[in-house]
């Protein structure tokens, strides 16, 4: 079977983004977006996704992570979407609950070719640091551009740190179900006969 993968370089006044992509073919994630906390959630998001992923990113941060946060989900999102091709033989469906310490979180997802995004994270503010609310931004991003349906439910939690990680985490365990792939069954997982 040819590997399903793509490479999306994205280049604009504002950042300038480079992803690989692998569903066949995992290998230990190479990350660097100049951002040390997203670094840190694309790494175990990759890990435990089982896809191989590389990605590389800069951008205007002396402004703030905004754009850049932004701009890798879009990147992201759309290495998948071109990735997964006709998604003839695929599962399409994933959902994993994920404890980290003490946050769980619960994610479901579907590669329908429809965007909708459901999050439902109570992560407070914190005045120093990642901005949390850029996760939001990062997975609205990504879902709009790679076609999906995706729900994120805080289930608990306390510390933000924690949270995060329970939530990409969660994300790629639910990713890696969903993009398995089965040599048997060579159709679209959809009556409809397309996705
Ligand atoms: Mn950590």
């Amino acid at each position: 079977m040819k590997q399903r993968k793509a490479r999306v370089i994205r280049k604009t006044k504002e950042t300038n983004v480079t992803v690989e992509i692998n569903l066949d073919k995992f290998s230990v994630p190479s990350v660097s977006t100049t951002i040390g906390f997203l670094d840190h959630m694309l790494e175990l998001f990759a890990m435990h996704s089982g896809i191989g992923f590389k990605i590389k990113a800069s951008g205007d941060t002396y402004i703030d992570d905004h754009h850049l946060v932004e701009d890798v989900g879009i990147s992201i999102g759309q290495a998948l979407k071109e990735a997964v091709g006709d998604k003839k033989g695929i599962a399409r469906y994933g959902h994993f609950l994920l404890p980290m310490d003490e946050a769980l979180s619960y994610v479901a997802l579907d590669l329908s070719g429809r965007f909708f995004l459901s999050y439902e994270v109570d992560i407070k503010f914190q005045k120093t640091g990642f901005n949390y609310d850029l996760i939001q931004e990062f997975f609205y991003a990504f879902v709009s551009n790679a076609g999906i349906t995706l729900h994120i439910r805080m289930i608990k939690g306390r510390n933000n740190h924690h949270l995060a990680e329970s939530i990409f985490k969660a994300f790629g365990r639910a990713l890696g179900q969903a993009v398995l792939y089965s040599k048997k069954k060579q159709i679209v997982p959809s009556t409809k006969g397309v996705l």
